[in-house]
């Protein structure tokens, strides 16, 4: 019996895949990558290796906006855990942006941003959560706070679902 190549199995394509600028879409709409609320798609960016101010591997977040010319570095913010409101500090190792998530938990039709360092404190991880993306108010959790032991390197944030 021969096998059909899944792509012809669904039926015809419909689209092309191709790098377009962000969709927008209608205001009041579900919005799970939009943070800034003008109906672009935004992005989060991990970059978990960086290394700054004496710390290794402590990792940041940059956060890039949407706009009908796609997205520009102008207005892209950079977070790491020595950002003023982002809890916790920056320490070697922390690995913040190890893994980014877009999702608008709070329901207001911003995105909201959680972030997985997967080796705070030595590997027991860490999530980070930042309502519309902004630091006020930026909430972080570890293992313990949920009741998970943390021998051996548990690494709290890996993965992130929402
Ligand atoms: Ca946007
Ligand atoms: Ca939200």
């Amino acid at each position: 019996m021969r096998i059909r190549p899944s792509l012809l199995a669904a039926g015809p394509l419909t689209s092309t895949l191709a790098l377009t600028a962000p969709t927008a879409h209608a205001a009041g709409s579900a919005a799970p990558y939009d943070f800034t609320g003008d109906g672009y798609r935004d992005l989060a960016v991990g970059a978990p290796y960086e290394s700054f101010g004496g710390a290794e591997d402590t990792g940041t977040v940059t956060l890039l906006r949407g706009t009908d010319a796609g997205y520009l570095p102008t207005g892209a913010r950079v977070l790491s855990p020595s950002t003023s409101g982002v809890p916790d500090g920056a320490e070697s190792g922390d690995s913040f942006g190890a893994r980014v998530l877009l999702s608008d938990t709070t329901k207001d039709g911003r995105a909201d941003l959680s972030v997985g360092g997967t080796g705070e404190n030595g590997g027991d991880g860490a999530i980070w959560w930042l309502k519309s993306a902004t630091t006020s108010g930026a909430k972080s959790f570890g293992p313990a706070k949920f009741g998970i032991p943390t021998t051996g390197s548990p690494s709290f944030g890996s993965p992130l679902r929402g």
